[in-house]
């Protein structure tokens, strides 16, 4: 008894549930639902539609309504019964909005159990796409709004982030903008996160402080929604908002319909939902300094827990609320797992292929080295796409393997130097950690340890630890975070992956002769063809 918990992701290209037992101390139910394949009528690629132009990226809410009812079919013919679930808390893709109206909240509270999800919600938006993370087209907006709020440095210090294209608040101000007489049929603005949660709550659910801080209109100190930021934004906006909350703080009981179509239990609790990047931070166990995380899903992230606020002033890093009720630094690649298929997909491999290409390529390419902006990226900023090739073509197979992994973890070694401290080990997790020979890049490059746990979904896992801690902090049986997650991270049946020492002098001077690379093509720096000769010489 008392030992069932549900964690839901909602990430970008799929919708993952899992059930941890507090007795057998495992994950008792995985399910998933890949939103191209099993919803293929949505016509979505690789979870997303492109609108306009390449750099208008939005998702359909109602898919994601309909992947949550396929997934409570698909997990209740598992042998757990529902009703033993004491908990369920969430996790969303980060930063994207979705536009409600008037109806939304009466057809959450009135769900018929004999009508499908989908059909008694789609009259309940103002929008019918969601504009998510991947979105590239409010650069016009962030300017004005950071214009407003008094530019860079007092942007970052009231927000924790510079306001960036991804973010939620710049897509609400463009929304108001082009669609002005859609924003006022707005009634509420949701999150990702914060709006499947309404789904399971019957009722309009609020944005928790991880989540929040991903839009641009929390204050990052007093966790508040911020005025000057609101007013900058979108006029009338604390009313679409929903309030905020701690992110272990208790939102109310499961909606009947769940509990009359899938056998929940009536008492069971919704905690709030959260961003997948905060949830993964629970998820691979990070709540003290000294390790990072780095999630290779369809973004790359690298994060780590933070005791203080700390923030990045040249605007790359991001700070975050942290389930915890602490702080996180995170940093944010467009082009992860979508740029690395993007390689694999032209030489036509499949990824056991694309590794054994990889390993047979020398550390540090033969002096060949690329920068990866096969999408629009924000660390560093570049809007246009451009992928830059020194010493080899875009037909080197070779070379374009090796190039892309060695580009992806040189750029995020060279752009998390803000965070201050090397860390003594890194967590890997997302789709890609399944690639042992990109983390053993991955090790190579960072000179540092990398460990990837037994189970990989942890923005899920994630969501089911603070399931638990918040609901043992209800019944008064208190359990500590570190109680929590060694219940079920198990470092005997993690796989640690040791850098190369040979490599670490070679992957210093990469690092310097890649900031070089980057800084000509995207500042203007000195060309860095001569550097790169040297590093060949020395090398090769
Ligand atoms: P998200 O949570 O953002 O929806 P995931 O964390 O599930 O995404 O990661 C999905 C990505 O994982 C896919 O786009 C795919 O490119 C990548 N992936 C899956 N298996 C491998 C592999 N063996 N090697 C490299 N990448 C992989
Ligand atoms: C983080 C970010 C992405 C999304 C989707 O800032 O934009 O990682 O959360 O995973």
């Amino acid at each position: 008894m008392d030992k069932l918990f549900l964690g839901l992701d909602c990430s970008t290209q799929s919708l993952t549930g899992i059930i941890i037992d507090f007795n057998l101390n495992t994950v008792v139910c995985r399910n998933s639902i890949n939103f191209d394949k099993e919803l293929p009528h949505y016509n979505t690629q690789n979870g997303v539609v492109v609108l306009d132009n390449e750099k208008v990226i939005h998702s359909y809410p109602l898919m994601w309504v309909e992947a949550l009812e396929l997934l409570f079919e698909k997990m209740k013919d598992s042998e757990i019964s529902f009703f033993e679930i004491k908990a369920i808390s969430g996790s969303g893709q980060q930063h994207g909005t979705v536009y409600l109206n008037s109806e939304f909240v009466r057809n959450i509270e009135q769900l018929d159990v004999s009508k499908t999800l989908v059909s008694q919600l789609k009259n309940s938006f103002s929008r019918q796409t969601s504009p998510i993370w991947m979105d590239s087209s409010t650069t016009k907006q962030c300017d004005e709004v950071r214009e407003k709020l008094g530019g860079l440095k007092s942007t970052i210090r009231l927000l924790g982030s510079n306001t960036i294209e991804r973010f939620s608040g710049p897509q609400i101000r463009k929304f108001f903008q082009l669609q002005p007489e859609l924003y006022e049929k707005t009634s509420i603005i949701h999150l990702v996160s914060s709006f499947m949660a309404s789904i399971m709550l019957g009722k309009s659910a609020l944005i928790d402080h991880g989540d929040g801080a991903g839009m641009n209109l929390m204050n990052i100190r007093t966790k508040k929604w911020d005025e000057r930021a609101l007013e900058a934004t979108a006029p009338n906006l604390r009313e679409k908002l929903p309030p905020l909350i701690e992110s272990y703080g208790i939102i109310g009981k499961i909606s009947s319909y769940f509990v009359e179509k899938y056998g929940f239990n009536p008492d069971t609790n919704l905690i709030a939902w959260s961003g997948d990047n905060p949830n993964s931070l629970i998820g691979v166990g990070l709540i003290e300094k000294g390790k990072v995380a780095i999630s290779l899903g369809t973004s790359d992230t690298y994060f780590g827990y933070l005791q203080n606020l700390f923030l990045d002033y040249r605007g790359e890093g991001h700070v975050f609320g942290a389930p915890t009720g602490d702080y996180m630094s995170l940093i944010c690649y467009k082009n992860g797992s979508l740029a690395r298929e993007r390689i694999k997909d032209k030489f036509n491999l499949s990824w056991e292929k694309f590794s054994e290409i990889l390993n047979k390529t020398p550390h540090g390419n033969n002096g060949k080295l690329m920068l990866p902006y096969f999408f629009p990226e924000t660390v560093p900023q570049v809007l246009e796409p451009k992928v830059c090739r020194f010493g080899f073509d875009e037909n080197d197979i070779e070379g374009n393997i090796r190039g892309i992994i060695e580009a992806q973890f040189l750029s995020m070694r060279l752009h998390s130097e803000w965070i201050g401290e090397k860390p003594n080990e890194i967590y890997a997790t997302g789709g890609a950690s399944a690639n042992r020979d990109i983390l053993q890049v991955m090790a190579n490059i960072f000179n540092t340890k990398v460990r990837k746990f037994e189970f990989t979904d942890s923005a899920a896992l994630g969501a089911a630890f603070r399931a638990a801690k918040s609901y043992y902090d209800l019944i008064n049986k208190e359990k500590t975070w570190d109680e929590i997650i060694n219940k079920f991270i198990d470092f005997k049946k993690s796989i640690l992956i040791k850098p190369n020492k040979e490599y670490i002098k070679l992957y210093d001077d990469m690092l310097d002769l890649y900031g070089k690379c980057e800084s000509f093509i995207l500042k203007n720096g000195e060309d860095p063809e001569i550097a790169r000769l040297e590093f060949i010489n020395k090398y090769f």
